[in-house]
C-alpha cells in the first residue's frame, strides 16, 4: 500500500508526522525564562510505514522522539526515530512486516523483540531510555538521539519486559520498575526490580497476577510499590487466533496489587480489588501519619480503551467516557482486601497527571494534567473535520492544589487541544510546585505544533508560545533533563 488507511487515526492532525532532523532557533513569542536550561524529551507513536493491519490503534506506531532544547531563552528542535529492529527491518523491506499490536501471529516474518519504543523516553544512567511495555528499552544518546540498541542493563534485565512508566527516587536516585507478561505473552508473571544509580540490578521480586491484565502504570511509596491492573485482559489462545491482544473484562475487578517496596518475597503480595473500573495514569502515592497508602490516580468506570471492546463486542461510546482523578486511602495492613470507596479528588474529565518530580513517594499538594472541559468553548465544529481521532483530546491545562482545593485552568484558545504537561524547578528552588510547566499544544488553525511555557502558579496565561514549523502528532509520555544531569 502506498497511502496510509482512510480512517481517522491516520488523518487530519493524527496524519503521521515521519520527520526526522533538526530545527535550530525555534521561534519565540512571549518572555522564554532564561533561567529553563534543559531538555524536553518526548515520544510519539508515529508509523514509518502504512501498517500491515488497515485498522492499526494509534498505540502500535513506531517511537519518534523529539527534544526541545532550552537555554538562555533560545530553543532547538530536534526528532529521530528510535531503530527498533522493527523499524530497521521495515525500512530496509520498504513495508510493514510487523501485524498487529501486541500480535507476532500477525506478523510477516520472525522479530526477536517486537517494540515500537513508542511510550515514554526516561533518562537515566548518562542515556535515553525508549520504552514500550512489551519489551526491553532502547538505550539512545541523550545529544544525538542515535540509538545504541537494545538495553538490557548489560545482561542483567531478568524480564522479557520493562515498564513504559519507571519511577525515579529523588533522593535515592534509584529507578524503581517492573515487568508484567514478564516471561512471555499472556503469562501472569510480574517481575518486580530496582536499578541502583550506576546501573547495578539490587533487587529481584517474581509475582503472580491473578488475572493476564494490563499493567501500564504504577506507584511507589516510601515502603510500598502499587500495582493497579486494567480489565483489560490477554488470551493467548486469542493471539494464536490472530485475534487482538487485549479485551475489556466487565467481570474483572480492579486488581490492585500492594508490595513491600523493599527486601520482599514473592509472596509478600496483596491483592485489592474495587469494583470493575479502568485504572489510568497515576499521579502519586504515599504514606500519611497513621501508615495508611494514599493512592492518587486517573479512573473511570468505562473502558477508557475503546477500540480493545469486550467478548460480545461492545465498548463505550467515546463521548461518554470520564476518567477523573481519585484518590484511594487504605491500610496496607489490613486482613479485608476490599480497597474502601475512593474521594474524587478532581471532577473534571483529566488524564496525564504529572507532579513535582521531587515529591515522588511524598505527602504532595500540586498536580498538573490535561482537562476536558467543553464549556471552556473550544469550537468543535471547525477542529472536528482535521481533528483525526482514535485517542482521548483534552483542550486545557489545569494545576490542582490540594492544600486549597483550588483549580487553575489554562486554555489556549477555541482551536487546540494540549498533550501532556511536563514541571520543571525553577533552577535554584527546592519549594514543591516553584517552577514552569510545559506542553506541546495541537494548534487546529495552523495545523502545526506548539510549546507552551507556563509559570506554575499562574495559569491565567502562557509565559512563552514557541512555534514549530512542523506538525507532531499526538504523543503519550515526556521528561524534562536539566542541562547539568
Ligand atoms: C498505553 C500505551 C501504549 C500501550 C499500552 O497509555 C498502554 C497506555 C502507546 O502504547 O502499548
Ligand atoms: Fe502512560
Amino acid at each position: 500500500m502506498a497511502h496510509f488507511p482512510d480512517l481517522p487515526q491516520f488523518s487530519g492532525f493524527m496524519k503521521p508526522c515521519r520527520f526526522e532532523g533538526e530545527v535550530q532557533h525555534l521561534e519565540v513569542y512571549g518572555d522564554l525564562p532564561k533561567d529553563i536550561n534543559g531538555t524536553f524529551y518526548r515520544v510519539m507513536p508515529d508509523p514509518h510505514l502504512p501498517p500491515r493491519v488497515e485498522n492499526d490503534p494509534w498505540f502500535n506506531g513506531d517511537g519518534n522522539v523529539s527534544a526541545f532544547r532550552i537555554t538562555h531563552g533560545t530553543v532547538s528542535f530536534q526528532q529521530r526515530y528510535v531503530r527498533t529492529e522493527k523499524f530497521v527491518r521495515e525500512r530496509e523491506a520498504k513495508q510493514a512486516l510487523a501485524g498487529k499490536y501486541r500480535n507476532k501471529y500477525t506478523d510477516a516474518v520472525e522479530f526477536a523483540v517486537r517494540s515500537t519504543a513508542n511510550t515514554n523516553i526516561v533518562h537515566f544512567n548518562g542515556q535515553l531510555l525508549a520504552l514500550k511495555e512489551d519489551s526491553p528499552p532502547y538505550a539512545m544518546d541523550p545529544e544525538t538521539l542515535e540509538t545504541k540498541g537494545l538495553y538490557d542493563f548489560d545482561g542483567q534485565l531478568p524480564s522479557l519486559t520493562f515498564t513504559a512508566h519507571p519511577k525515579l527516587d529523588p533522593v535515592t536516585k534509584e529507578m524503581i520498575c517492573f515487568g508484567y507478561e514478564a516471561k512471555g505473552e499472556g503469562t501472569l508473571d510480574i517481575c518486580y526490580y530496582t536499578v541502583e544509580p550506576d546501573g547495578r540490578f539490587r533487587q529481584t521480586v517474581w509475582l503472580v497476577s491473578p488475572v493476564c491484565g494490563l499493567i501500564h502504570d504504577f506507584a511507589v511509596t516510601e515502603n510500598y510499590v502499587l500495582f493497579p491492573v486494567i480489565p483489560q485482559l490477554c488470551d493467548i489462545e486469542r493471539l494464536k487466533a490472530q485475534g487482538e491482544h487485549w479485551q475489556w473484562s466487565p467481570e474483572t475487578p480492579f486488581y490492585l496489587g500492594v508490595l513491600p517496596r523493599n527486601g520482599a518475597k514473592s509472596s509478600d503480595i496483596k491483592w485489592f480489588t474495587y469494583k470493575t473500573s479502568f485504572p489510568g495514569h497515576t499521579a502519586n502515592a504515599y504514606e500519611n501519619e497513621r501508615g495508611y497508602i494514599v493512592f492518587d490516580l486517573g479512573l473511570s468506570d468505562k473502558n477508557v480503551f475503546y477500540w480493545w471492546p469486550d467478548a460480545q463486542g461492545n465498548s463505550p461510546d467515546p463521548h461518554t467516557i470520564v476518567t477523573q482523578l481519585t484518590r484511594f486511602t487504605f491500610d496496607p495492613k489490613t486482613k479485608d482486601l476490599n480497597l474502601p470507596q475512593p474521594e474524587i479528588l478532581h471532577p473534571g474529565n483529566s488524564e496525564f497527571y504529572r507532579i513535582d518530580d521531587r515529591m515522588m513517594s511524598k505527602e504532595y499538594s500540586h498536580s498538573y494534567f490535561d482537562l476536558m472541559d467543553p464549556s471552556l468553548g473550544t469550537d468543535f465544529a471547525r477542529i472536528a473535520p482535521v481533528m483525526g481521532g482514535g485517542y482521548p483530546p483534552y483542550n486545557s491545562l489545569a494545576h490542582f492544589n490540594r492544600k486549597t482545593g483550588k483549580t487553575d485552568v489554562y486554555f489556549p484558545g477555541t482551536t487546540y487541544l494540549v498533550q501532556e504537561p511536563v514541571f520543571i524547578p525553577r533552577a535554584g528552588s527546592s519549594q514543591e510546585g516553584d517552577g514552569y510547566v510545559m506542553a506541546l499544544v495541537n494548534n487546529y488553525s495552523t495545523m502545526l505544533s506548539e510549546l507552551h511555557v507556563l509559570d506554575a502558579n499562574d495559569f491565567s496565561k502562557a509565559k512563552a508560545i514557541i512555534l514549530l514549523p512542523l506538525r507532531l502528532r499526538p504523543g503519550l509520555h515526556g521528561n524534562w533533563v536539566e542541562n547539568e544531569q
